[in-house]
């Protein structure tokens, strides 16, 4: 591990002495007004973070550290027989700011495997929970569970320098993406698979062994799994569980508090649960029309049908994107290569013909194009994982690559606790009157 902790720190050293001379030179400079219908409408638009590992524009989507997704499929290094990213090497990309060789991968890898132990009563806190809790929640439960574990919660109740911070913040996030994976799987065969727990196989890599563990042995279904935990990982900063984690662990809430404030966020249906909804909508859809291939014209309706109900159309929109997530099409030409006739996956790109027209005509949403989660469900339906609770679980484990990687740059660059000012309408109203004024410090 000494050798990319090493490099880390190299990297955040020579960073914060940038930072600090970017401020103290342009420290005042203005870069943007905000407005008052901004405050009311959930900040969109507005800058308000810095985040390192990736940067999303609205147009082509993500780039993580100046990468979009076909140019990591690329270059980073795959599994020995898959053709598919390993997540690993994202890690590293997000954590390093560089690409990663092929032993820098195997290193990590290697670590991870190491670092992996779960502690039993992780595994006792789990099953204290009824069998219908969700998924989502148990997998909250064994996060905060695990916490017992934190090197910097035990540091910083020792007394710690600031300056160290950021040096158990690393290790807690190592340990806990090593941890992750056999958490997900555990609680995946708990609920569905009557207990029947499989044991990690030390010789794949983190995704490999993932899949293995949640019991698909097919091993497009463990290339599905590299390539699903690669382009989940991150969407920059200001995504409900990027800014959360980011936000707890302003407060020195360790990476295990911070990471399971996220994941509450991520369970939420306009964020990460929207995989779910995605593949239970389709699923009802297909029971109410009563056959497994709608017709575009057939989905056309039923979408019109569930605005007219009052409900969003899963999988559809962005708080930034405007147009068609390549998160999506990355996973359309997974499809296509493997599985081009699946009628669940057709039906998926039948939905992507019928449902932006109907979005556009309404007028006020922004983007009428499918977001990543519109195409997931799908392809995991088509090897066999049909429990789509579980879904939200997938896109929390790769999540923790993408916002543990930020919080060990938070911590090594000293960001202070995040406190925005908010106001009153009281103030508002005597604001617009001339009464008042609106500022900050
Ligand atoms: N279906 C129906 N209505 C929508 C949709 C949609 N897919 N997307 C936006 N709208 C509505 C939105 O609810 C709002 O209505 P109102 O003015 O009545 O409150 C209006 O259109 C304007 O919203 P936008 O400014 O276009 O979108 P906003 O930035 O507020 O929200 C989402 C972004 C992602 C929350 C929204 O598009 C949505 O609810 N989509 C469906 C849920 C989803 O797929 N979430 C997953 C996002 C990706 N992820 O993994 O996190
Ligand atoms: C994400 O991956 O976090 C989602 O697309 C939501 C977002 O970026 O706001």
């Amino acid at each position: 591990m000494g050798i990319i902790k090493d490099r880390f720190k190299e990297k955040a050293d020579a960073l914060a002495t940038e930072i600090k001379s970017i401020l103290q030179e342009h420290g005042n400079k203005v870069i943007g007004e905000v407005q008052l219908s901004q405050i009311y409408q959930g900040m969109r638009g507005m800058t308000g973070l810095v985040t390192e590992t990736s940067l999303l524009d609205a147009q082509d989507g993500i780039r993580f550290r100046g990468y979009s997704i076909p140019e990591l499929k690329e270059k980073l290094p795959t599994a020995e027989g898959g053709s598919e990213p390993l997540p690993e090497g994202l890690f590293y990309l997000m954590l390093v700011g560089e690409l990663p060789s092929n032993n820098d991968v195997h290193h990590l890898t290697a670590v991870w495997q190491r670092r992996s132990h779960v502690p039993n009563h992780v595994f006792a806190s789990i099953e204290a929970l009824p069998i219908v809790t969700h998924p989502m929640t148990q997998f909250v439960v064994a996060v905060m569970a695990l916490q017992t574990e934190s090197h910097f919660a035990k540091s910083y109740a020792a007394g710690m320098n600031k300056k160290d911070y950021w040096n158990p913040v690393f290790d807690d996030s190592m340990d806990l993406i090593a941890r992750l994976p056999r958490i997900a799987a555990y609680i995946y065969r708990r609920k569905y698979k009557n207990g029947d727990h499989i044991q990690p196989n030390g010789l794949l890599d983190w995704a490999g062994n993932f899949a293995h563990m949640l019991g698909y042995t097919d091993e497009n279904f463990q290339d599905l799994m590299r390539l699903y935990m690669t382009i989940h990982a991150d969407h920059e900063g200001g995504n409900v569980s990027a800014h959360t984690t980011h936000l707890v662990g302003s407060a020195l809430s360790d990476p295990y508090l911070s990471y399971a404030a996220g994941m509450n966020g991520l369970a939420g249906p306009l964020h990460g649960l929207a995989n779910q909804e995605v593949i239970k909508w389709i699923f009802q859809m297909r029971e109410d029309l009563g056959t497994e291939c709608p017709s575009i014209e057939q989905i056309t309706s039923y979408v019109q049908q569930t605005l007219s109900e009052g409900k969003v159309v899963p999988g559809y929109g962005h708080a930034v994107l405007r147009k068609t997530d390549p998160r999506f099409t990355a996973q359309m030409e997974f499809g296509k290569k493997c599985m081009p006739d699946d009628p669940l996956v057709k039906t998926v790109w039948n939905v992507y013909e019928a449902v932006p027209p109907v979005l556009k005509s309404i007028g006020k949403i922004k983007n009428p194009w499918p977001n990543v989660d519109a195409h997931s469900g799908a392809l995991l339906v088509h090897y066999g994982m049909v429990e789509y609770e579980f879904y939200t679980v997938l896109f929390a484990v790769s999540r923790a690559l993408g916002v543990l990687a930020s919080l060990c740059w938070d911590r090594a660059l000293g960001y202070p606790l995040e406190r925005p000012k908010s106001v009153t309408t009281e103030q508002v109203r005597k604001w617009i009157k001339g009464e008042d004024e609106i500022w900050g410090e």
